[in-house]
Formats: C-alpha cells, sequence, structure tokens
C-alpha cells in the first residue's frame, strides 16, 4: 500500500492531521493498533482551550461540540477553608474554555474520516519503522493476522508516550528533558450531576482533590494518590472517603455521590522530546511531550502542534516549501515548553509533597495568598489556563 502521509496512532493529534490534510487534498493513512471500540471509549482529557475549539470549528468539527460542549467562565482554587475564583471573562477579555470529554472529539473525528471515506485502519499494529531518511519511508505493519508495509512520503508519529515512532530516532540523537513526581493521579466517572457549575482544584491536608464533570449527568473526580498504588488498593468506600474529605473544606459544599462507571490510576510525569523531525518522520502531541494533567494541557498540545504540522505538509504539497517543515519543532516547542511550565506550576501548587520541615506548604500558602489579592498573578493563571495565543 502507498499513501502521500502515513499517521500512526487515532489520538487527537493523528485523527485531526489525517482530517485537516483530507480538507486541504493530501491524502493519509491512520494506523492504530485498538479497536474502534477502546479509542472511542478511553476515558481521558475533559478541557478544550479556546484555541483549540476555535480550530475544530474551522474545521467543521463543531455540531456537537457547540451542542454538549460546556462553556466554562472560570475555576475554583480550594486551600482547605479557603476559597479563590480565577475569573476568566475579567481576566482573560472573555476567553473561556469548553468542557467536552476527548473521547467525544474522538468519535467526531472518526465519524468525519469515514464520512469521507477516509482510510482509517482498526487493530493495526505498527511494529517497525524504516528508510527514515529516503523520500519513501515504510512502516510495518500488523493487520488481520498478517505482515502488511506501508509506504509514504512523510510518516507521522503520533503514537503516543508509549508508540514506536520516537524510538525509532537513534537515542543518541534525541534531545530529551523529564521530571516525575513523587504521586500519581486516582480518576473517578461518576453517574451523578456534577456538584459545581465550574471545576474546583482543592490542595488539602490530605493531598490534591479535583471535581470536574463530562455532562450535565456526569461528574469526573481525581485524587493525589502514592505512584505505586493500584486500582484494586482503593474501595469504592476509601475513595468516597478520601474525596468528601479532601473536598469539603468550606462551608455549605457538598459533593454529589453517584455509580462509579470507570477508574483508572495515571502516573504524573513531565517529559520532552525535542526532536520532533528526523528526516521524513515527524512526531506530534504525546509522543514528543508529556505533562502531568494538573494544568489540562495534553489534548490541547496535541491539537497545537497539528495546527503547525498540517500547515507545514500544507505548504510543502502546495509549493514545495520545506520552510515551514523547518521550523515546525521550534514553532511548536514554544507552545510545548509554556504548556510545560504551566503543567509544573499547577502541580506543584495543589499537591502535598513529603515534606517534614513544611518549606514546600509555606511556598503554596504564600502562591495562593497572591493570586487572591494580586490581579496580576491571577492573571497569568487565568491567560495560560485558557492557552495563550497562537
Ligand atoms: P494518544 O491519545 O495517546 O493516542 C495515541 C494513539 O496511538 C496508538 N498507538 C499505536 N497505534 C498503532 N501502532 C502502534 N505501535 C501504536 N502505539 C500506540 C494508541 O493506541 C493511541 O490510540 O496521543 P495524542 O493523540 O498525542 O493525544 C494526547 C492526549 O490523549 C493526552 O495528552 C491527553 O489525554 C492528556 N490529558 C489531558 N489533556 C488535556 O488537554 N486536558 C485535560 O483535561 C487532560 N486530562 C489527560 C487528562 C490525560 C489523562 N490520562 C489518562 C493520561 C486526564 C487524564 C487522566
Ligand atoms: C478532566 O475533566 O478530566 C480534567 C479536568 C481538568 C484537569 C485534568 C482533567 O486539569
Amino acid at each position: 500500500m502507498h499513501t502521500q502521509v502515513g499517521i500512526i496512532g487515532a489520538g487527537p493529534a493523528g485523527l485531526l492531521l489525517s482530517h485537516l490534510l483530507h480538507r486541504a487534498g493530501i491524502e493519509s493513512v491512520v494506523l492504530e493498533r485498538r479497536s474502534r471500540h477502546y479509542v472511542e471509549n478511553r476515558i481521558r482529557a475533559g478541557v478544550l482551550e479556546q484555541g483549540s475549539v476555535d480550530l475544530l470549528l474551522e474545521a467543521g468539527l463543531g455540531q456537537r461540540l457547540l451542542r454538549q460542549g460546556m462553556q466554562h467562565h472560570g475555576v475554583e482554587l480550594r486551600f482547605g477553608a479557603r476559597s479563590h475564583r480565577i475569573d476568566f471573562d475579567s481576566l482573560t477579555q472573555g476567553k473561556g474554555i469548553v468542557v467536552y470529554g476527548q473521547q467525544e472529539v474522538i468519535k467526531d473525528l472518526i465519524a468525519a474520516r469515514q464520512h469521507a471515506d477516509g482510510q482509517l485502519l482498526f487493530e493495526a499494529e505498527v511494529v517497525s519503522l524504516d528508510e527514515l531518511h529516503s523520500k519513501q519511508p515504510r512502516i510495518h505493519y500488523k493487520h488481520n493476522g498478517r505482515e502488511e508495509q506501508l509506504s509514504c512520503e512523510f510518516l507521522i508519529g503520533c503514537d503516543g508516550y508509549h508508540g514506536v515512532s520516537r524510538p525509532a530516532i537513534p537515542e543518541s540523537e534525541r534531545k530529551e528533558f523529564e521530571r516525575r513526581y513523587p504521586f500519581a493521579w486516582l480518576g473517578v466517572l461518576v453517574e451523578a450531576a456534577p456538584s459545581a457549575e465550574e471545576l474546583i482544584y482543592a490542595n488539602s491536608a490530605d493531598g490534591f482533590a479535583l471535581h470536574s464533570m463530562r455532562s450535565p449527568s456526569l461528574s469526573r473526580n481525581y485524587l493525589q494518590c502514592p505512584p505505586g498504588d493500584r486500582i484494586e488498593d482503593w474501595s469504592e468506600e476509601r475513595i468516597w472517603d478520601a474525596l468528601h474529605t479532601r473536598l469539603e473544606t468550606v462551608p455549605d459544599w457538598n459533593l454529589r455521590e453517584g455509580p462509579i462507571v470507570e477508574r483508572g490510576i495515571t502516573p504524573m510525569r513531565s517529559y520532552v522530546c525535542e526532536t520532533m523531525r528526523h528526516g521524513r518522520l515527524l512526531l506530534a502531541g504525546d509522543a514528543a511531550h508529556i505533562v502531568p494533567p494538573t494544568g489540562a494541557k495534553g489534548m490541547n498540545l496535541a491539537i497545537s502542534d497539528i495546527r503547525y504540522l498540517s500547515a507545514a505538509l500544507t505548504a510543502w504539497y502546495r509549493d514545495g516549501s520545506e520552510e515551514l517543515l523547518d521550523s515546525y519543532p521550534s514553532d511548536c516547542l514554544r507552545r510545548v515548553w509554556r504548556g510545560e511550565h504551566f503543567s509544573w506550576y499547577m502541580t506543584s501548587l495543589l499537591h502535598r509533597f513529603d515534606d517534614d520541615s513544611g518549606f514546600q506548604q509555606r511556598l503554596q500558602q504564600a502562591e495562593f495568598d497572591y493570586l487572591c489579592y494580586s490581579s496580576a498573578q491571577a492573571t497569568a493563571l487565568a491567560e495560560n489556563y485558557v492557552g495563550i495565543a497562537y
């Protein structure tokens, strides 16, 4: 099989790229190791920045997003008995975020690709890549029990942190940066109406908790937990106990319970591979960078990479210009490192660190105070949360 652009991975990055290339008249094939059912039901991110929403709307993907997405105008920070609302409207001149599950973005993209008869192969696992420096790189994959090959003009690694494309770049040529955190997040999806209109990020004596949502009838809650914990370590009773203790710290606020319909533990790390191009192989999204979820930036950075990559490939196919392909890593990395900094900042502000001296907690308190009285500091948080301008 041959195509112009071979894309590995049907997450937000791979599917959006394929969709945008199709609109520019460029042919692509997406290879995804999981089933369609699996990728459409994998619960992950929930927050879209304004710029991500704008891109999805421009790309004709706004029908359900406009109907079902929930526009939010602020977030609440809760520090024990004190709470402070970051008001996006006044601090960012009316920008905001939209709460719309990543799995809904995925469903919209798959429907659009299928409507356009796009080539999207599920249960097609890429095993290796070769000829990355030639004009016809090749992808080797397994599909329906057979070993197949796809030759293409560009090969795009959108296969997430654990994929095969980044390791195809020799280690000696990869410029990588990493930080691990001494905790993980336990996330639960709950069949219960959200208990607040906006997201609540709580720094409590027992550790971090987040109250979020997916729809008017589905809540999404997270708890900081030790990094080695397994999901079996957390009974429903223990989860609810911890959520009530960490979130119900202000008067007259109660967390609604309901059946837990999905649960999982996510490790927390910051990671950037600055080598986003290697010959005809380009990396995008989680394949190139990971952020801890505290800043809600992961899916948005994947979308941001694709904005640059689709423009670069379109320019190359339209008039043979390599300029945007050459500047692709540096164009992406400006936003990636801003997102890395913000996600690290939010993580440092809100989690409980093992710190006998109390130094980190004093810093957190000082920063929370500052956010409460300084509109300059609150503006910086709001501006990053809704997403910096392109
Ligand atoms: P994905 O979504 O991981 O997609 C990669 C795809 O590649 C496939 N794949 C392969 N296919 C073929 N052959 C192989 N050898 C393959 N190896 C892998 C995989 O099956 C998969 O389908 O990467 P992409 O497209 O870069 O998208 C990144 C986002 O998914 C990720 O950054 C976000 O989910 C992160 N994230 C959040 N981001 C936000 O912007 N806002 C949020 O509120 C937010 N909350 C979150 C999050 C991630 C979380 N978890 C579970 C990691 C909350 C959580 C709990
Ligand atoms: C979510 O709703 O899944 C979510 C929201 C905000 C975050 C992380 C996750 O910072």
